[in-house]
């Protein structure tokens, strides 16, 4: 019996692929394109199963739309800089160049054992200069275009790694990657002008119809548009006025104090004669900048001595306190506190004994005793105890509120965001240079475009805490551009979010000598189908739509978004393995022995915990390397698609390994050892054949379509049970007559195409050792003939209460309980049932179904 040989087998087709240059790609305009990209992966040394189910799911859309007739782009390349480069440098004394491009260099390897179709000559580095100089041109052209300025402001400071960090990297207080509480520090930072496209960025999340709603919905929120007013009052013995933003302001006459933000202009002005108010300023300061800490801290108050005039009210004072929960970020840095109608409001104003005066009345409550406890009331319901608000809604109170502001001159309607300009210096080395001057009499000059690219010094000091590009001896000390004078270098770096906000268009045109020539990035752009994590819901995704849309505003090219169709894979997950110590093993530590585990070490007992997500911290790790030496890439690969859909997470098993693996195995001896003849490779259909050899046919042509179907929609796992379901056919067919060999034949060689885009080094194996002519990669997909995956199928009629509401298409003597089901779904009988059951569902088989309602 002869053994498939995956390693010599995998090996050849690789070099096959690539010496034919099956997947390199030019632009054609006589052919549909079609993008296919994986997010690419931070070069940290070796793939990890995160990437190979990420890859796969790629490799197989790209293979698939290929056989389909697009010209598919599908490139790869490497988010090269950032932190862990330079740990390593402070760790080993490596330089961050040496140990990316050492990383890049074995990963690749490991990337082409899996037998991915890129097209490798528009591999990149966001670490060359060749890369990042473009974006250095960007930059200033941003610069000029007013999307990217220089400012003074309060950031999250991560104190173990000693930088700023943007608002997405700070989560639940803490570092992104430290782990270390967050703190404010006031620094020069460069920020690009997000905020310019937050409405647009919001109103264009409609039109992404084949993105998870889950990431919209984030998106969404994260942007978070916010409608109210803002509203002046006036400071008592002063001439200014305080200017608070607010979402209610039908609570206005429910007011009872107004407070500003520990930064507020204000409260610094206050500080100046009064030490307690700056010692609670600074003890705010410590607090982190991010929503959560600030929602969660304990609400604390400083009383300025200001007080305030109610703006529809001229007897009316109000106290202004300092307070740690509002956001100098946010609106105006000032609020008028409701306490009765908000929760924050209400816990302050009974800390520091404030009135609470309700002003909405909820439904069925009573006026004269209706009071708020400890929680506040911010339901709907009439206005009272509010002047000429008394008896409207919340609604109509908002509007008529607003009307007699603005008619007084005390305030107007506005609209707020939650997004904030997105903060893009950081104090590293291994990160692009902000391509700017700093000169004492020219202020910020722009590095002229033929001084491009600004190249990161390589004889720096990793030793000491800070910036290495700051305490470099020489490089930031240059001439002005402008006047000549002595002046210095930026020696910020860019936060790595800007390589990867770009690189999707730079694959297009990867070796171009601008960033991308217009034509090749509007030829391929956008991308069709983009595949990563949901980690970068937020952050990568939402910086990458802005940047199109800055990229278009300074001419680049002219596109909405990049990323048309979005799809996010689950986790691969496993077992977790802990000894008798509670000390974490790895799979590769233990073996199993009846139902439970034991070391291999020495047999001792392991304790085998929860189904987690792989990750180093719990050992629950299974090298791709070892599963591509043991059982090649194949058998990794279609594992990977068998068991979710994939948006949903993954268990890796060995046992399933192991059934992928038998699998091929069987299909390989059932092809390459048939026990019953085939026809020879290009022989005709003839014209008659047996009832055996028809269904044989029949059930080739159903898969075509049902494999089709599950891989438009995603259902890769059951694209790969429709295959294993062919093949079971196949081998059932036991005739030697003319017809089963010739059935045999198109049905093998049917499917061999079919699983090329899952598997497909032993497709090309099995396409090659039943004579097929060419490369499999290059024919096409076939087509299935519709008369032949109809006849099994009937159309019913389904009827509610005795009257016809539609029909159905149902296999013949299909299970009731699915014909049940697809009647249930249809749209008519939805809308009749509004979400109850139905009484009773009558199926009379292959006629008719009846429900009651
Ligand atoms: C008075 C009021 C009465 C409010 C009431 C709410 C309920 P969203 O919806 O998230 O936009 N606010 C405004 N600026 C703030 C800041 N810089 N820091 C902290 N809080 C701030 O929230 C808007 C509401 O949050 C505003 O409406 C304001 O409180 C508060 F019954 O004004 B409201
Ligand atoms: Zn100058």
């Amino acid at each position: 019996m002869s053994r498939y040989n995956f390693r010599e087998t995998e090996a050849k087709w690789q070099r096959t692929w690539e010496e034919k240059h099956c997947f390199e790609v030019t632009e054609d305009p006589d052919k549909p394109k079609y993008y296919v990209l994986e997010m690419f992966p931070y070069p940290s040394g070796r793939i990890h199963m995160g990437h190979v189910r990420n890859y796969t799911l790629g490799d197989l859309v790209a293979r698939y739309k290929k056989a389909r007739g697009f010209n598919v782009l599908h490139p790869m390349g490497w988010d090269a800089f950032g932190l862990p480069a330079e740990n390593a440098a402070f760790e080993r004394g490596v330089h961050p160049a040496k140990w990316t491009h050492e990383n890049i260099a074995s990963m690749r390897e490991q990337l082409k054992t899996m037998g991915l179709s890129y097209d490798w000559r528009r591999e990149i580095a966001t670490c060359d200069p060749d890369y990042y100089q473009h974006e250095q041109k960007m930059f200033i052209d941003f610069y000029k275009a007013g999307l990217a300025y220089k400012k003074e402001s309060w950031v999250n400071w991560d104190p173990v790694e000693n930088t700023v960090l943007a608002n997405e990297q700070v989560i639940d207080g803490m570092g992104w990657r430290s782990g270390a509480p967050v703190e404010k520090r006031l620094l020069s930072q460069w920020f690009l002008k997000i905020t310019e496209y937050a409405e647009d960025l919001l109103q264009a999340l409609e039109g992404l119809d084949r993105w998870p709603d889950r990431v919209t919905l984030m998106q969404h929120n994260w942007i978070g548009k916010s409608e109210g007013a803002r509203v002046f009052f006036k400071l008592k013995d002063a001439e200014d006025k305080l200017e608070v933003f607010t979402t209610r302001p039908d609570t206005l006459y429910g007011a009872s104090f107004c407070a500003i933000a520990a930064n507020h202009p204000i409260a610094a002005k206050v500080a100046e004669n009064n030490p307690a108010l700056g010692e609670f300023i600074a003890e705010c300061n410590r607090m982190g900048t991010s929503e959560t800490e600030i929602e969660t801290a304990e609400k604390k108050g400083f009383d300025t001595g200001l007080t305030v005039t109610h703006p529809l009210d001229d007897s009316w004072e109000l106290p202004v306190y300092v307070a740690n929960f509002v956001l100098m970020e946010y609106g105006t840095g000032a609020i008028f506190g409701c306490p009765a109608h908000d929760q924050r409001d209400l816990d302050f104003a009974r800390k520091y004994d404030l009135p609470v005066t309700p002003v909405v009345l909820p439904p069925e409550a009573d006026a004269d005793s209706f009071e708020v406890g400890t929680e506040a009331y911010t339901g709907p319901g009439k206005i009272y105890n509010s002047d000429f608000l008394d008896g409207l809604s919340v609604e109509d109170a908002k509007a008529k509120v607003a009307e007699r502001l603005q008619g007084a001159g005390q305030g107007e309607k506005t609209t707020t965001y939650r997004l904030r300009d997105w903060g893009v210096s950081r104090q590293r080395y291994w990160g692009c240079p902000v391509p700017f001057i700093h000169c004492p009499d020219c202020g910020e000059v722009p590095v002229p475009e033929a001084d491009l690219p600004v190249e990161l010094p390589e004889d720096v000091d990793f030793e000491g805490t800070g910036n290495p590009l700051d305490r470099h001896p020489t490089w930031k000390h240059v001439s002005c551009p402008r006047c000549g004078g002595k002046a210095e270098r930026e020696t910020d770096t860019f936060d790595t979010f800007f390589e990867s906000s770009w690189y999707f268009a730079r694959f297009a045109d990867a070796k171009a000598e601008s960033a991308f020539s217009k034509e090749a990035a509007e030829y391929w752009l956008p991308v069709d189908q983009y595949i990563g994590g949901i980690e970068h819901a937020v952050l990568h995704l939402l910086y990458s739509r802005f940047f199109t849309r800055a990229l278009r505003k300074c001419g680049y090219l002219d596109l909405d978004e990049p990323f048309a169709g979005l799809m996010t894979q689950g986790m691969v997950c496993h077992e977790t393995f802990k000894d008798q110590n509670g000390a974490w093993l790895f799979p590769t530590d233990v073996r199993k022995e009846g139902d439970g585990y034991v070391t291999i070490k020495d047999g001792a007992p392991v304790k085998t915990g929860r189904i987690e997500k792989m990750s180093k911290s719990k050992r629950n790790v299974v090298d791709p390397e070892n599963i591509i030496g043991s059982y090649g890439a194949d058998t990794a690969r279609l594992f990977m698609l068998s068991d979710s859909p994939p948006e949903r997470d993954l268990e890796w098993t060995e046992s399933g390994v192991e059934g992928a693996w038998r699998y091929l195995s069987r299909l390989w001896r059932l092809i390459t050892e048939p026990a019953k003849p085939f026809a020879p490779h290009g022989t005709p259909r003839p014209a008659h054949i047996s009832a055996a050899a028809e269904a044989a046919e029949r059930a080739t042509h159903k898969a075509i379509k049902a494999i089709g179907e599950a891989v438009e929609r995603f259902r890769f796992n059951t694209a790969v049970a429709q295959v294993r379901e062919l093949s079971n056919s196949l081998a059932e067919l036991d005739g030697e007559d003319d017809g089963s060999a010739w059935a045999r034949r198109f049905g093998y060689e049917t499917l061999v195409r079919l699983i090329e885009p899952m598997v497909p080094h032993i497709a090309e194996e099995l396409w090659l050792q039943l004579g097929g002519d060419g490369m499999l990669t290059d024919r096409p997909w076939p087509d299935f003939d519709e008369s032949l995956v109809t006849d099994d199928t009937l159309t019913i009629g389904v009827q509610v209460n005795g009257k016809l509401r539609g029909t159905i298409e149902v296999a013949r003597d299909a299970d009731k309980a699915l014909v049940e089901e697809a009647a249930l779904a249809v749209e008519n009988v939805r809308k009749i049932l509004e979400g109850n059951a139905p009484r009773r569902v009558i199926v009379v088989p292959n006629k008719i179904v009846n429900i009651v309602a």
